[in-house]
Order: C-alpha cells, then sequence, then structure tokens
C-alpha cells in the first residue's frame, strides 16, 4: 500500500519540492496552500508524472475552522496520513524590534506556530490510534539564534524548536516521530515575501553566495522521512557552506 504525506504549504518553495519528491518516491499526496491555481497546476504534474494520487486542501492555515475541516472532510483514499510536513509559513518584515509591524508579528505566529499546533492536532487522533506515524517540522535556524531584525520570526521559529521537542515528548507513548529540519538560507519566494514583494531587496539576500535550493531541502526531507520506524531523526540543521550560522554568512 502507498503511504500518504500531507505537505502545508506546497504551492512554492519547500513544500512543491517536497510534494515533487515525495511522488517520486511513490507517495500518495496531499497539498495545501492559499493560491489554488497553483495547486492545480502541481496536482496535475505529479498525477501525471509520477501515476501517484495528488489531493488538494484549499485552506488558509491561519484559519483553525477550515484546519479542522480540512482534515476531517478527507477523502476516504487520502484519510490515511502517514507522515505530516508542517511546512506552511515564512517571515514577514525585517526591522528592528522597535521599528516592527505588530500586524507581521501576529501573521508570523499565526501561520508558523499556531497554523503548525492546529493541523497537528487534527491529524494526531489517526497516528495515535495507529500507534504510527511521522510529523516532520520546518523550522529555521533563525529557531536557533536570534538574529538583528529577526524578532518576530525569531520568536515564531524557536516556537516551533521548542514545539518539536515537547510534540516528541508527548507523542512517545503512541510511537509518533517528530522531528525537526532547520534550514539556513535557501533561495525561494521566502525573501520576496518577507520584503513584500520588493524583487530587488529579496534577490540581494542571495548575491555574492550559493545558497540552498527547494530541491536541497526536499531531499533532505524525504531522506528523514525514510529512515526504519525504530529511527528518528530529532534535529537537523542545514546551511549553505558559505553560511556558518544565522549571522555569519561569507560573501564574495
Ligand atoms: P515560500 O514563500 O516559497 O513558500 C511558503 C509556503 O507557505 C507557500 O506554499 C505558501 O502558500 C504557504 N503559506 C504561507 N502562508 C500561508 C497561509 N496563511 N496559509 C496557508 N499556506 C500558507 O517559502 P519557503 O518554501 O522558503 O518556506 C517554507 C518553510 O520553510 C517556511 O516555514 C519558512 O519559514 C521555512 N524556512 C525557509 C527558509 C528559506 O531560506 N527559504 C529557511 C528556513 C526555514 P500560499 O501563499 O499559496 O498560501
Ligand atoms: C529563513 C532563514 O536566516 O532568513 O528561515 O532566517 S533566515
Amino acid at each position: 500500500m502507498k503511504k500518504t504525506v500531507l505537505i502545508t504549504g506546497a504551492t512554492a518553495g519547500f513544500g512543491k519540492a517536497m510534494a515533487e519528491k515525495f511522488a517520486a518516491a511513490g507517495y500518495n499526496v496531499i497539498i495545501t496552500g492559499r493560491r489554488l491555481e497553483r495547486l492545480q497546476q502541481l496536482q496535475s504534474n505529479i498525477t501525471e508524472q509520477y501515476g501517484v494520487q495528488c489531493h488538494i486542501l484549499h485552506f488558509d492555515i491561519r484559519d483553525r475552522a477550515a484546519c479542522e475541516a480540512a482534515i476531517a472532510g478527507l477523502p476516504a483514499d487520502f484519510a490515511r496520513i502517514d507522515v505530516l510536513i508542517n511546512n506552511a509559513g515564512g517571515a514577514w518584515g525585517r526591522d528592528r524590534f522597535n521599528d516592527a509591524n505588530i500586524d507581521d508579528w501576529e501573521t508570523m505566529l499565526d501561520t508558523n506556530v499556531k497554523g503548525l499546533m492546529y493541523i497537528s492536532k487534527a491529524v494526531v487522533p489517526q497516528m495515535i490510534e495507529r500507534k504510527e506515524g511521522h510529523i516532520i517540522n520546518i523550522g529555521s535556524i533563525a529557531g536557533k539564534e536570534a538574529y538583528e531584525f529577526g524578532n518576530g520570526y525569531n520568536a515564531a521559529k524557536f516556537a516551533v524548536d521548542g514545539l518539536t521537542k515537547a510534540m516528541r515528548i508527548d507523542l512517545l507513548p503512541y510511537n509518533i516521530r517528530v522531528s525537526q529540519i532547520a534550514p539556513g538560507a535557501a533561495e525561494t519566494e521566502f525573501s520576496l515575501v518577507r520584503f513584500k514583494g520588493d524583487e530587488e531587496k529579496a534577490a540581494a539576500i542571495y548575491k555574492g553566495y550559493t545558497p540552498m535550493t527547494a530541491e536541497n531541502i526536499a531531499d533532505i526531507v524525504l531522506f528523514v522521512a525514510s529512515q526504519p520506524p525504530h529511527v528518528c531523526i530529532n534535529d537537523l540543521v542545514v546551511t549553505p557552506t558559505a553560511q556558518a550560522n544565522s549571522y555569519n554568512m561569507y560573501k564574495q
């Protein structure tokens, strides 16, 4: 029987690359996001290219009722979720704490933290029942070390780091694996979103070194999900070679 993976935030970046890699590896995939046309395009690519099933869940992850309804309403073929990848998220703004926009903070906490909790809470009961399942949270190096102008995003990703540890402890009796991948700089739509559509500012983030790609991260997540059932990779920090941590980037 094919396994099913649910990937939140699959309209771009890591999520889209993961949907393709997991499909290529033979998983049926459930993809989520707000941009329906992108989800539909991805769904048709996946079903045509990889011969697996792909189901769309179209909702805003900040909406608790929508998260609950999306999981409760899954059709029978997709009702069993073997791997949940909590990926939807991002940064909004990069400002000094005193200049930061409170709406941006709320968006970051609602999306990266509360959305992850809503979806996980809705998926966990079936994993508990089966005493089997794997939850993979996409954190960030920003959840390991704070950096200048990181404030709200640091808070959100530190929360993901803490939650991953707490979930792993609490879900231990049910044989559920909980992992975190904490990437450094990868070129996706992340910076475009962070700088609210300013393409020049976004491109500057990736100049002078070779950033990671979404495919690099997708390969790593697939590796994490592919371990035998008695092995749980707890936490992986992964950066471009030019990046030592949140604030030491060697740019040429
Ligand atoms: P992208 O901006 O390329 O993709 C973000 C995805 O999240 C999109 O599919 C978007 O879908 C989804 N998303 C955002 N907000 C919502 C929402 N309210 N409801 C539903 N879906 C939402 O960024 P990345 O692929 O780079 O980011 C993926 C994850 O990786 C994020 O959690 C990010 O914080 C993390 N990360 C990224 C790093 C990087 O350097 N790129 C490094 C470390 C961590 P849509 O807009 O269609 O709803
Ligand atoms: C994204 C990486 O360094 O911009 O999470 O915070 S960073």
